[in-house]
Parts: C-alpha cells; structure tokens; sequence
C-alpha cells in the first residue's frame, strides 16, 4: 500500500490530532515537516494553493482538513476503528464542535498568554490566515474571556468522563478523543506549567484523561523532505474517484470548480470536479512539478463555486 505522507510541522495541534490517530492506529507514516506560515513552496504543488496545516498525501492524492484526513485515515486502516459503530455520528459530531468551537476559544487562551513573544512574521501571516488583524495586546486583554468560553465548553466533555469513563465515548478511544486532544494538547504544552491560569486547572477529569491520550504516542513516523513527497506525487497516479449524480447541489462531472475553505485560510484552488458524495468533493487538476493530481476536501465548511 502507498504510504501515508503527512505534511506537517510539531507545535501544530491539529496535526497532533492526526499524529493520536496514527498511534492509535499503530501505522507507519511519513513525515514531511512544512513551515509554521506562507510561503509554503514544496505544498503548493500538491494542493494547488490550500495552505493549512495539516495535509495528508497518499501518492497522488490529496486530503485538506482533518475532517476528511481522519475518514481517510479510517477508510484505508479501519482498525481499531475511529468512529465506532452505532456511534459514527457521535464521534463525528463531537469532533466537530471542539475543531470549531473549543479549538478557536483555547486559540485565545494561548495568545493572548504567548502572543507578545511572537515574531512579527507569524503575527501578519495570522492576520492574513484569519482576515483580522493579530494585535497581541488586545488578545492580552481579552484573555481571561477566552480562558472563561474555553472553559465554560470543556465542562462538557468534563461532565461525559465524570461517570468514570476513560475516554469520551465509552472504554476505547474515538475520533472525539483524538478532536479534543487538539484543544488539550495545545493548552498544555503552550501553557506549561507557568503561572497564567490554564482553563485545565478546574478539569481534574480531562487532565486525568489527557495522560491516557498522551500514553497512545504517534505511530511510527520516518522523515521524507519535501521534494522526495512532490517525487512520489509525480510518479503516482490518482485513485479514482465517483460521483454521485443524485447530489443536490446539481454539480456534474467535469465541471471546472473552485474550493474555498468558510473560515480561516480562504484559498480557492480551481479544478475539475472528479469525486462527489455527502462527504467529501474532489478536483483534479494539473500541476508543472508533480502532474495530474487529485484534490479532496471534506463538504461541511467549504464553498464550492463554479470557476
Ligand atoms: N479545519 C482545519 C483547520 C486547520 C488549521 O487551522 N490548522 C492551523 C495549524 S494547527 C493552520 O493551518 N495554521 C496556519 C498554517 O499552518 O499555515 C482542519 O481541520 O484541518
């Protein structure tokens, strides 16, 4: 089987959500370390101007966000499985409002503590990633707000582990668990153990918990540079993809589309629609570097428009 190349850089916490996978998993993946902001030149190729963190690459294909990565991930390694059955949708749903909602409230949290140590670099690559501006001393201010919404939400996943269960859906762990390691991990190894209050210090259960999660580990990675990833997407060829006529959307094969993301990062990257189901839209589209190359994103939270 093709190798699963995860592009990639260590204080990322979502690709931390994609590294608890692996572990979980057990899988071997390759890791191709990409710069913490643009220019990203050795990822441009294979996305075709998607430029968050993480991406995973299976030969020629390509899967934004970590939504679709870690169905992915499930659809080509299903065991032990990540959404476990009869609860797919919990997971699912669950993983959804902490990427959303909990990750963005902990981002508050973290910058407004780390913020003024920054390099000025990553501050205006931030403010044009988010489309607002990254004025540290507002997110200071602002911070025992983010400290209070982050923790006014983790109460919640406090309140499931509360009955004595070790992860967030039952005895084994899940892709909820892996979403809320994001937010987790983060606090924790942003915030250390300083003085700055940390939303965890009144989540015993979810400290509790963070150290099963920690124990779970990464996989087992082995470096690949940049340029040896775009080699194994010029020699490869993409799988094929389906579409699904019935889609309400009316979108047709062969069309030529663009894919923007709703939120933060809003690239559009143009191709011809290839793939299509409730879940996921794929592009092809063809690149002087690595060849023909497929594209996928998940649906939910991404804008489709004709090119
Ligand atoms: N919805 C995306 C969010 C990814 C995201 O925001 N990642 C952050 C890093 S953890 C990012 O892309 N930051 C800007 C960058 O790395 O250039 C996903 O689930 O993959």
């Amino acid at each position: 089987m093709a190798d699963l190349i995860l592009h990639h850089y260590p204080s990322s916490p979502f690709s931390e959500k994609v590294r608890v996978a692996f572990g979980l998993k057990q899988l071997a993946w390759k890791s191709v370390v990409i710069p913490n902001i643009m220019p990203k030149p050795d990822l441009m190729p294979l996305t075709g101007g998607y430029r968050k963190t993480p991406v995973l690459q299976v030969g020629a294909d390509i899967y934004c966000d970590t939504q679709l990565i870690m169905l992915e991930i499930e659809r080509r390694y299903p065991k032990p499985p990540l959404l476990p059955v009869g609860q797919e949708g919990e997971a699912r749903a669950l993983a959804m409002w902490i990427d959303r909602t909990i990750f963005w409230s902990a981002v508050g949290v973290v910058m407004g503590a780390i913020g003024g140590q920054l390099p000025e670099a990553f501050k205006k690559d931030r403010s044009d990633f988010s489309g607002r501006s990254f004025d540290a001393d507002r997110l200071k201010a602002m911070q025992p707000f983010a400290r209070e919404q982050t923790h006014a939400q983790l109460v919640l996943a406090e309140q499931m582990l509360r009955d004595g269960r070790p992860f967030l859906l039952g005895a084994v762990p899940s892709l909820a668990d892996c979403a809320l390691w994001n937010p987790v991990w983060f606090l924790q190894v942003r915030m250390g153990a300083g003085d700055t209050p940390s939303p965890l210090d009144r989540c015993p259960k979810i400290v509790e918990w963070s150290h099963r999660m920690k124990a779970i580990g990464s996989g087992k990675p082995a470096e690949m540079t940049g340029a040896e990833a775009l080699d194994v997407a010029k020699a490869a060829t993409p799988e094929s993809a389906k579409i699904d006529d019935k889609d309400p959307s009316g979108l047709k094969a062969g069309q030529k589309i663009t894919v923007t993301p709703d939120d933060t990062g809003k690239v559009p990257v143009t191709g011809t629609l290839v793939g299509l189901s409730n879940e996921r839209i794929s592009i092809i589209r063809s690149d002087e570097r690595v060849g023909d190359i497929v594209v996928h994103f998940p649906r939910a939270g991404f804008l489709v428009q004709p090119a």
